[in-house]
């Protein structure tokens, strides 16, 4: 066997070792799936999971507070910052190289209309593993590119491996969704679900109040509670 060939053929075993572990990794935790299919989102979205209807990426009723929001992807960077041990800002890429999860979750808009979606994307404890979290942290406040900000509880994240989402249907997130990520605050109101999201913060004010929270909506937000506080 001449170099080359070996070369090619030591190539090949180290890219198909890579594939079997990364799909010995497939794993179901608490109702949700980490997956290794989909990091290269297709054209067109799904809009049926294991038999479940799903609504479509375009039943949304576009009312954010300034309109879509135009994120430039090179130069973007999620800081995460506040009561953490090290502050770090990641790029887009950065963040979907974390392991990725998908599950469906209802968003619920106090408008009163609702959207079923397969949600993909990272899990907020993954990236606070990458900063840490100081002693009295109990409040994550997310903050936007329109000016928007919400606030959720450090050991909901924990319970309900919340995720930062960069895929809907199987198709990256559209400009109007939030691209490049959106909070799937699932079991809270549409207004937790923050779009466009530039900064996470770690904070010790159960009491933080974001741009709904300040006009009168409540803080915990949950959907089994009414939002008027
Ligand atoms: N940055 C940002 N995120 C936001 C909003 C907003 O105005 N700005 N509106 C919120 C509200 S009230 C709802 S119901 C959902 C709706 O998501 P949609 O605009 O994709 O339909 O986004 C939430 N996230
Ligand atoms: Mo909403």
């Amino acid at each position: 066997m001449n170099y080359k060939r070996a070369i090619l053929l030591i190539a090949i075993i180290i890219v198909a070792a890579v594939y079997i572990a990364d799909i010995s990794g497939l794993l179901t935790k608490q109702g949700i799936t980490e997956t290794n299919t989909s990091r290269v989102l297709a054209a067109v979205e799904v809009r049926n999971y294991q038999g479940e209807r799903l609504s479509s990426i375009t039943d949304f009723r576009e009312n954010s507070i300034k309109g879509p929001q135009h994120v430039n992807i090179s130069s973007y960077r999620l800081e995460i910052a506040g009561l953490v041990t090290s502050p770090t800002n990641l790029t887009y890429d950065e963040i979907k190289k974390l392991p990725h999860y998908q599950k469906v979750v209802t968003l619920h808009c106090v408008e009163g209309w609702d959207a079923n979606i397969l949600w993909e994307g990272v899990k907020i404890t993954d990236l606070l593993n990458k900063t840490g979290a100081g002693p009295g942290t109990n409040t994550v406040v997310f903050y936007a590119y329109d000016g928007y900000s919400t606030s959720v509880p450090l050991d909901y994240i924990k319970k309900n491996n919340i995720l930062l989402a960069y895929g809907m249907n199987n198709v990256t997130l559209p400009e109007d969704r939030g691209y490049p990520f959106q909070l799937v605050a699932e079991d809270k109101w549409g207004y937790k679900w923050i779009k466009w999201v530039t900064k996470i913060e770690l904070s010790n004010d159960p009491s933080y109040r974001g741009y709904w929270e300040q006009r009168g909506y409540s803080i915990g937000g949950d959907t089994n509670s009414p939002f008027l506080s």
